[in-house]
């Protein structure tokens, strides 16, 4: 039978999610080794292109409007920025770059048309390009495809049954059409979600299950730590323990053999002994960069350092996927010629320093 299934039962993934953990490690790392290179961890970079002010009133969240956090807001950044930024992060080691927006969900103006040249620009840098701007369309996934975006990152973050007790501006139905619309444009998903959320050991298999029981897998599965920020309704929510984040990363490594579980949200209150475990647990990426959207991450050079002790390198761009074509070139589409000429002339300069 192929190791490769839609059809899990809650129980079957609880009496995984329950092995002894030493056994369950060992099992993960086995799975790992089958479907990828446990040499080579994929490393994104977070943008924060839209950052605050979002109408939608998620219990985590540090950028929903309705609480009083220490974010500030910000309107859509220039493209150049973002651009310079992908430049930077690709010179670190990354190979894709996801680009956040505290949006309920796209609508069809110009902030759109100026996301869609951040993606063709990105794209032209031969990097990944990621997105994560709310709900979609059918359609606006279909423009985010011709601009040449790579993956859309949507996460379910918990359980169906806990979702209402975190969000109550939008459905876990609304989350699931938005993965269809993607599917449906064929950019890749990248879907996971968060513990920590005072959900219980039921919610964090039921997330696993909705995201495994997919007809497709989601090709990226982050499982982030909750970051309890100050304001909003989590902010006195107890941290993780490492423990639960290698059951949760072990889980869904067995569970979607082929799909690439980052260790995403909460780093920094992690051991480098602890993430070692999770990369042995089958985690094959990581957010890298000193700051997620708002909160902080491990710095460039801690990360170099762990990546080294652990004898890990970081993962060339389009390793699991082709490179997708665009309808309409970087050049053709921008006005901008002077920032054509700098894309081109970075290109040139990543090229030769991989020679
Ligand atoms: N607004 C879009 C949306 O909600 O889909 C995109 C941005 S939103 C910040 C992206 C994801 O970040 C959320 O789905 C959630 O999983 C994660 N996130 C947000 N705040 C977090 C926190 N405090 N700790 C951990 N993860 C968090
Ligand atoms: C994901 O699963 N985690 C990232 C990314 N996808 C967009 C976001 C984490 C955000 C943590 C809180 C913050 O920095 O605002
Ligand atoms: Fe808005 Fe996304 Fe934050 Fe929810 S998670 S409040 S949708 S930015």
């Amino acid at each position: 039978m192929s190791d490769i299934r839609n059809n899990w039962t809650k129980e079957e993934v609880l009496e995984i999610f329950n092995k002894p953990l030493l056994e369950l490690v060992f099992e993960a790392a086995s799975v790992h080794r089958k479907y990828h290179n446990p040499r080579e961890v994929q490393v994104s970079s977070l943008i924060s292109i839209k950052t605050g002010g979002c109408s939608e009133d998620c219990g985590y969240c540090p950028q929903s409007a309705k609480y009083h956090t220490d974010v500030k807001v910000h309107k859509l950044m220039e493209v150049e920025e973002v651009l310079g930024q992908a430049k930077n992060a690709q010179a670190g080691g990354a190979s894709r770059m996801c680009l956040g927006a505290a949006w309920r969900e796209v609508r069809d103006n110009s902030d759109f048309d100026r996301v869609l040249e951040m993606v063709r620009g990105i794209n032209e840098m031969n990097m990944e390009v990621c997105c994560t701007l709310g709900m979609v369309t059918e359609e606006q996934a279909r423009r985010l495809a011709d601009a040449g975006l790579y993956a859309y990152n949507h996460n379910v973050d918990t359980s169906e049954e806990h979702y209402g007790d975190i969000i109550s501006t939008r459905t876990y139905k609304d989350r699931l059409d938005t993965h269809q619309h993607v599917r449906k444009a064929g950019v890749t998903l990248c879907s996971g979600g968060i513990i920590g959320l005072g959900e219980t050991e039921q919610d964090r298999i039921g997330m696993i299950l909705t995201l495994a029981n997919q007809e497709k897998h989601p090709e990226s599965v982050p499982i982030n730590a909750l970051v309890p920020v100050a304001g909003t309704p989590l902010e006195n929510q107890e941290r993780v323990s490492i423990w639960e984040m290698v059951r949760m990363i072990a889980t869904a490594r067995i569970v979607m053999p082929k799909s690439v579980v980052r260790l995403s949200a909460g780093r920094l209150e992690m051991s480098k002994e602890g993430q070692a475990l999770c990369f042995m647990a089958g985690a094959g990426s990581v957010f890298a960069g000193d700051k997620l959207l708002t909160t902080p991450n491990p710095a460039q050079n801690e990360d170099r350092e762990l990546f080294k002790i652990l004898g890990l390198t970081p993962t060339e761009p389009f390793m699991k996927g082709e490179k997708p074509e665009v309808k309409m070139s970087y050049k053709e589409s921008t006005k901008k010629k002077e920032l054509v000429e700098k894309v081109q002339a970075w290109k040139e300069e990543m090229a030769a320093a991989k020679k």
